[in-house]
């Protein structure tokens, strides 16, 4: 609805120095115009950002984390705020991805508070959502998305410091991806609860879909209704693969 798209890397525990290189040539690519009308972010390691943000100062590629601690600072070993990525110059932090949720346990709640932290410190909040393949199969994807939608969006944000990324766990590096109509059909259901949470303000909420997006796929998935960018993973860490996506746009 007539919001500018995103498209968000997702590098997740990938990435050393030489990396660097990567966001570089995305940066010298976007500035000549190379790739679209979205808006290119990365989001790579937290020992990456630092010197990501040195290379992305000025330009049009955004960045962000892949985490945030609900927590402004403090005695949390081993975790980072959103205030110290936004003391860095970010623009995002994606929380609540399928494999935090995962691995780390992390509850619809502690996603909230993760998201309400990263608004407070003036970034925006990518809170992911997305079914088990069980859960699908048992015929509970909206269900299951509705919950989490409800549950870790923050209730003051949106439009614009909101972003609700779509992730079904059983696309997410498997090369699997949904049908068109499946998509379709979660993506308008966000959209309606975001209606209902943020009343107008929820028509311009971006609602990314991510799990396996590549460049053979990103027209496809990226011209659904409601479907406002992608969150891309292992196909955003070449600069090359990447750019390509954001072509779909
Ligand atoms: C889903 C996605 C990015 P991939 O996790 O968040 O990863 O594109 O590798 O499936």
């Amino acid at each position: 609805p007539g919001v500018r798209p995103l498209v968000a890397g997702n590098w997740k525990m990938n990435g050393l120095k030489a990396s660097l290189a990567e966001i570089e040539a995305m940066r010298k690519a976007v500035e000549a115009g190379e790739a679209g009308a979205a808006e290119l972010a990365v989001c790579p390691p937290f020992t990456l950002i630092a010197a990501a943000a040195a290379r992305l100062e000025g330009g049009p590629v955004t960045f962000g984390g892949q985490d945030c601690s609900p927590h402004a600072s403090g005695a949390y070993t081993g975790d980072t705020s959103a205030v110290m990525l936004k003391d860095l110059g970010a623009t995002y932090a994606i929380v609540g991805h399928s494999e935090r949720r995962t691995y780390h346990r992390e509850t619809d709640a502690d996603v909230r508070a993760k998201a309400e932290a990263a608004l407070k410190a003036g970034l925006v909040a990518i809170v992911c959502v997305g079914e088990t393949r069980a859960e699908r199969e048992a015929g509970e994807a909206i269900a299951i998305v509705s919950r989490q939608v409800r549950g870790s969006t923050p209730p003051d944000g949106a439009p614009d410091t909101v972003v609700v990324a779509y992730e079904p766990v059983w696309a997410i590096g498997t090369g699997l991806t949904p049908t068109a109509a499946d998509v379709a059909e979660v993506h308008k259901a966000i959209r309606a609860l975001l209606g209902e949470i943020y009343g107008a303000g929820g028509a311009t909420v971006r609602i990314l879909y991510g799990g396996s997006v590549k460049p053979a796929n990103a027209k496809e998935l990226l011209g659904i209704d409601n479907v406002d960018g992608a969150l891309v993973g292992g196909a955003s860490l070449k600069a090359s693969d990447f750019l390509a996506i954001a072509a779909a746009y």
